[in-house]
């Protein structure tokens, strides 16, 4: 749980911006305590995925599908955000988004084994 993990950063990232952004916090716990739904004690792609589908459209705030970088100055670098914009049109789409996002996932998951513990 000491592990420094990108993905977990990536969601400690959107997560925080988020809860800065519109309630109160609730992402004190601890973020992979979060992500775990079936609280086995680790995350599942599964519940990475579907944790990161659910921030895409809470970070879509004009619901068009792509995440312009005014929508997410907030919680991600300009740099982040061009890493993520693959083919660089200058707009986060959700395939973007998620393929960037999983492959910090796989990238975290040293044991392959497609769980973060
Ligand atoms: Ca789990
Ligand atoms: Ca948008
Ligand atoms: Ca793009």
């Amino acid at each position: 749980m000491h592990k420094i993990i990108p993905a977990a950063a990536v969601a400690l990232l959107v997560g925080t911006g988020l809860a800065a952004a519109q309630q109160a916090p609730a992402m004190h716990e601890g973020h992979l305590n979060q992500l775990d739904t079936d609280t086995d004690g680790g995350v599942s792609q599964r519940e990475y995925q579907s944790f990161m589908t659910e921030s895409f459209a809470r970070l879509d705030r004009n619901g068009d599908g792509v995440l312009a970088e005014s929508e997410v100055t907030e919680v991600l670098s300009p740099e982040q955000f061009t890493a993520i914009d693959a083919n660089g049109d200058g707009g986060a789409s959700r395939n973007e988004f998620l393929k960037r996002v999983m492959s910090d996932f796989a990238a975290a998951d040293r044991g392959g084994d497609g769980q973060l513990e």
